[in-house]
């Protein structure tokens, strides 16, 4: 197996690209398609002030890395979610990838800052686990990002992830989410653009990335992500790349050239504008209390309770 640049010994093998790749052209090849992405959909400026959303997992810490390498000013940001072990751990590996760089790194607790974590929030909020996560993590984002000055928010979505979440919306036809699923989100409201640079690389090939780069990154899947349906997307689409590899990036780049822009302009004729700042944390929202500070209030509301031991989580609940 040689590389297919400069015929040394191959360290991969990307059989969507039909090639073999020696680490140094592996890493170039995970630059030049960050780029391409990033030129593609003009997702960064020159002078854009970035900031990446990192989980500790090898996504968000390598576009992070590859953000760096190709020059752009970038600060990351990690959020607490509360969740035991995996939290504390993700942490530390943000913490070590940060401070073994001299990058800067914001941190928000929900447990210390918000006083909850996902798996109460969510029983409180009686929404499954990733619901309430992802309610949390979208305003905790914005926030962190117009607070600080930022221009961007940079999130770690790979092919696979995107791949998925479409495989998903097709299925039901879920054309509102159809019309939202594209690498770049306008800046509106006062909030930044929200832009993918992953887009044009696989789970195997960031996995790989991180390991040729010596970055040390959580490897343990979140424990509440158990039975989510992406999970099993993502498994139906990985047997069909086995016997037709490249059908992953054919099946969404096909989608962004063909399709997205019917649904996007769905969207975009049905936007609400005229959004009234939240009476609690001044985002914009369609009623009176942001869905973020409707869930801290039921968390709240929630722990003043008496706890009652002989309820059972229902199956929404814990997200099964
Ligand atoms: S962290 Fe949060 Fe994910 Fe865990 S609870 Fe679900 S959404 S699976 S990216
Ligand atoms: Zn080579
Ligand atoms: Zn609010």
């Amino acid at each position: 197996m040689k590389c297919r640049v400069c015929r040394e010994p191959a360290v991969i093998d990307l059989r969507r690209h039909n090639a073999n790749f020696c680490a140094e052209h592996f890493l170039r090849l995970c630059r030049d398609q960050v780029s391409k992405a990033i030129d593609q959909f003009a997702m960064i400026e020159p002078g854009n002030r970035v900031l990446v959303a990192v989980s500790g997992g090898k996504d968000s810490l390598a576009v992070w890395d590859l953000l760096v390498g190709l020059g752009y000013d970038v600060d990351g940001l990690y959020i607490g979610l509360g969740i035991a072990e995996y939290s504390d751990a993700s942490a530390e590996h943000v913490r070590a990838f940060a401070s073994a760089r001299e990058l800067r790194l914001i941190e928000v607790d929900l447990p210390a800052d918000y006083g909850y974590d996902i798996p109460n929030g969510s029983r409180a909020a009686k929404r499954v686990p990733c619901s309430a996560c992802g309610l949390s993590k979208r305003h905790l984002f914005d926030k962190a990002a117009v607070d600080g000055g930022y221009d961007v928010l940079v999130t770690g979505h790979n092919l696979d992830d995107e791949a998925a979440v479409l495989f998903g919306n097709v299925l039901r036809w879920q054309r509102e989410y159809l019309g939202r699923q594209y690498p770049v989100l306008p800046a509106r409201n006062g909030f930044p653009r929200k832009v993918k640079p992953l887009i044009r690389l696989g789970e195997r090939e960031m996995a790989a990335y991180c390991v040729l780069r010596g970055i040390d990154y959580q490897v343990e899947e979140c424990p509440m992500a158990a039975g989510n349906k992406h999970i099993g997307y993502k498994e139906a689409l990985n047997d069909i790349e086995v016997r037709s590899p490249g059908s992953k990036h054919d099946f969404y780049f096909g989608f962004l050239a063909r399709a997205s822009e019917e649904f996007r302009r769905e969207v975009i004729a049905t936007q609400d504008d005229v959004l009234e700042p939240c009476v609690r944390c001044g985002s914009p929202c369609g009623g009176d209390l942001c869905s973020f500070c409707r869930l801290v209030e039921r968390a709240s509301n929630d722990r003043s309770q008496p706890v009652d031991l002989t309820t059972k989580p229902s199956r929404s609940e814990t997200g099964s």
